[in-house]
């Protein structure tokens, strides 16, 4: 006797690995099993160093709240965007890389292929129902041949996914929780943005988005 499942394929399960241009590389789910751990060190992190809403040099304040870890950490204000060893908030440095984030990263970047890559900045975005991001490229760090890895958690998104100019076409992707992207090679410096987070909710975050970021500053 032939027994049928119940298949849901318009969710996030049984989505194939894709490139989405040259150098990025779609992983669903690869980091689905640490959903739990990454969430509860996200928590331990955000009690250290806050997540908050940063001012950008057209003195707008950003509707993403943020926080980071590692030896580096992003910052934007009146003066600019830049990475700095310290936590403007509390003038601590920065709490440490919990190894379970650095070693996802470093097996993620191999996945697609980039040996050795060693993060010194993870950047935690939190999204709230109506938070988005505006499309951007990330060129704050020095060496562009360095990949970045982002780790969805929470709500699913949509990312969008443009060319290496602001004006060209953009694509979007459903980013669920415990995807992984890889951005390396040709499209380290694509533009991409977050459209506003609708509202849903996830079992383990809520109404919340969060967005793990793996960096080479320097
Ligand atoms: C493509 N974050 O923090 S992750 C950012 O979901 C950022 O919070 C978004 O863009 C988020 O800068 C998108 C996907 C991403 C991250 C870095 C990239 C895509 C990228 C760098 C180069 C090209
Ligand atoms: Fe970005």
């Amino acid at each position: 006797m032939t027994l049928t499942l119940p298949l849901d394929l318009g969710d996030s399960a049984g989505r194939a690995t894709s490139e989405l241009g040259e150098g990025a590389l779609h992983l669903p789910n690869f980091a689905t099993p640490l959903e739990a751990p990454l969430l509860a060190q996200i928590e331990m992190l955000a009690k250290d160093a806050p997540f908050r809403r940063m001012s950008t040099r057209g003195g707008h304040v950003m509707s993403v709240a943020l926080t980071n870890c590692g030896p580096l950490g992003w910052v934007s204000d009146q003066s600019g965007y830049r990475y700095s060893d310290h936590d403007p908030l509390t003038a601590k440095p920065w709490p440490p890389m919990p190894k379970i984030f650095a070693e996802l990263a470093q097996r993620a970047a191999l996945a697609a292929a980039f040996r050795g890559f060693e993060p010194d900045a993870c950047l935690v975005n939190c999204y709230e129902p109506g938070s988005k991001m505006s499309l951007h490229q990330d060129r704050d760090e020095l060496d562009k041949r360095q990949p970045i890895v982002s780790v969805s958690l929470g709500v699913s998104a949509q990312f969008l996914w443009g060319g290496s100019k602001r004006d060209a076409p953009t694509r979007s992707i459903t980013l669920f929780s415990g995807d992984v992207v890889v951005f390396g090679g040709a499209s380290r410096l694509s533009f991409h943005g977050i459209k506003r987070l609708a509202v849903q909710t996830h079992p383990l975050t809520a109404e919340r988005r969060y967005n793990l970021t793996f960096r080479r500053a320097r």
